[in-house]
């Protein structure tokens, strides 16, 4: 997967995605980034990349040549259609759901805007969709940006190791995850529940199942109503 990134600081989305899972993807070759700046493709000696809001009112908002020249750039970089994706808090908030269909583009261009926003005539005739990373504010769209990346990056093929299989993860399957624990079996912080040790896989599984289920339900029931549960999760959660 090819992911450009469109900002005023493409070198700090590029970090956030040097370091982990994410940066062995890019090893892998299994995700190229590539960053372009839009003050490269600005005019004049100012390079200036954005102006005062018609109508008044403060910040400023991003110009359309500057933005859109780059996007163009990165477009003709490579053959492959790009699906451009405008970081902002007027998008549609992202959930796994959509950074699986996200993921499943061979192509993503992230747009990145900083000020009060971005020219709408922009955005009407660049942008395919907006997305947010949740109701607050950030001061860009670069850390969202980052965000994305890092979701993506993590699912595709041969990204992860079989141990951070991504079948397992929260949210994965709808529910919160189950707690997990690791040596020592005793502690002055506790001891790790005896289920764990008793070898029993089926019996291991139904705990986890059942603690997941638990805790979604006590900080998320949100989660429920979409989660696709079995006869037998709703005994679990009854129990
Ligand atoms: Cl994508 N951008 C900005 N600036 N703020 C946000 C956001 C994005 N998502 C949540 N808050």
């Amino acid at each position: 997967m090819r992911i450009d990134i469109v900002s005023l600081f493409p070198e700090f989305v590029a970090q956030c995605a040097a370091f982990g899972v994410v940066g062995r993807a890019g090893e892998r070759g299994l995700l190229a980034l590539h960053g372009w700046n839009p003050r490269d493709y600005a005019e004049g000696n100012y390079r200036r990349v954005d102006d005062r809001p018609f109508g008044g009112g403060p910040g400023m908002v991003m110009l359309i040549e500057p933005l859109r020249a780059a996007i163009r750039a990165a477009r003709a970089a490579d053959p492959t259609p790009a699906r451009v994706v405008y970081l902002s808090p007027q998008g549609a908030r992202l959930d796994q759901a959509k950074v699986r269909e996200l993921a499943g583009h061979e192509r993503l261009i992230l747009l990145c805007g900083r000020y009060e926003g971005v020219d709408e005539r922009l955005i009407q005739a660049e942008v395919d969709e907006e997305v947010s990373i949740g109701d607050y504010v950030l001061s860009g769209g670069e850390l969202a940006a980052a965000v994305v990346v890092d979701a993506v990056a993590r699912l595709q093929e041969g990204a992860l190791n079989d141990a951070e299989s991504a079948v397992q993860d929260s949210f994965e399957d709808g529910l919160l995850d189950c707690p997990h624990y690791t040596r020592p079996v005793e502690h002055e912080l506790g001891a790790v529940p005896a289920v764990l040790m008793s070898g029993n896989h089926a019996l291991i599984a139904k705990w986890r199942r059942q603690q997941s289920l638990g805790r979604t339900w006590q900080r998320r029931p949100d989660l429920l109503d979409e989660a696709a549960l079995s006869k037998a999760d709703r005994q679990l959660l009854a129990a």
